[in-house]
């Protein structure tokens, strides 16, 4: 891998961050807040920005960038896949369950449910990961799908992960700024009160941590080298026994030889002469 050195400190720090943001998140409920429980109190609230955060950012953070760890280019696709689909499906399960307590909540305190921009956009996103999700199972997971179509599909599958997770992030700073507008009271938000303080740090934390997410999937040297082509055009899909019996580390010179290709390619792309080949 190029930049190995590089990506490792990408990699950690979006790590050490995954974490901190859990464990803020902890904090402001346990210490803050009135905790976690399942009682249609504000407890009950609480598992709501509980799991978005553990489940939607930091699992599904872990989900896009799963590909790109080196150490588990040597692992089939297909177990690869289903450690992708894996983490989205578990992220999902988090978000169902972090709904149900946002719903069961506002109706044991008689709030209206779905009246907010946070609310439309968080529901508009959860449906489209969910269809994103079905989606690619289909395509990507069941041999039934020819490659052309897989193809097809990889630019809108890729672009339509990233620009959902952006939105889950925007989604979470308007749910937290939500919250803190009608929960901080005495004192209230406008006077800087630590629990204002604490969250609006987590906040930024998320920013920063979506931004190295981010940066992870779209740096092109990182990407998970290719699979031989005449695997992937196996008419079942390219998954039934894929890379499971490539070994890249005896085959080094493969990995380098598309790492080679595509800094050429980049090199290309950036000097603009590409679109004159
Ligand atoms: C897959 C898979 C890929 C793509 C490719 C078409 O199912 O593993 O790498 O689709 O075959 O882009």
């Amino acid at each position: 891998m190029e930049g190995y050195k590089s990506f490792l400190f990408f990699l950690v720090s979006a790590l050490v961050l995954g974490f901190t943001l859990v464990i803020f998140v902890l904090v402001w409920v346990l210490d803050y807040s009135d905790g976690l429980a399942w009682d249609g109190g504000n407890a009950e609230f609480n598992w709501h920005p509980v799991l978005i955060i553990t489940g939607f950012i930091f699992i599904e953070g872990i989900a896009i960038i799963v590909y790109r760890l080196p150490w588990t280019w040597k692992c089939s696709k297909l177990l690869m896949k289903c450690i992708h689909a894996g983490l989205h499906l578990t992220a999902t399960t988090l978000v169902v369950v972090a709904l149900v307590a946002v719903f069961e909540y506002h109706n044991a305190k008689h709030i209206p449910n779905l009246y907010s921009l946070h609310s439309w956009v968080g529901l508009t996103v959860v449906i489209l990961f969910v269809l994103q999700l079905f989606v690619s199972i289909i395509v990507y997971l069941l041999p039934i799908t020819p490659v052309s179509i897989r193809a097809a599909f990889m630019s809108i599958h890729v672009y339509g992960g990233l620009l959902l997770f952006g939105c889950i992030m925007g989604t979470a700073l308007m749910g937290l700024t939500e919250k803190l507008i009608f929960s901080l009271r005495k004192p209230a938000y406008s006077s800087f009160p630590p629990e204002g303080i604490f969250v609006n740090t987590l906040g930024l934390l998320i920013i920063v941590f979506g931004g190295l997410i981010l940066w992870i999937a779209t740096r092109p040297g990182w990407k998970r080298p290719p699979e031989h082509v005449e695997k992937d055009q196996h008419p079942l899909g390219s998954e039934v026994d894929d890379v499971s019996t490539t070994d890249y580390s005896k085959n080094k010179s493969d990995v380098e030889l598309n790492s080679e290709a595509r800094k050429r390619n980049l090199t290309l792309d950036e000097a603009g002469q590409r679109s004159t080949m």
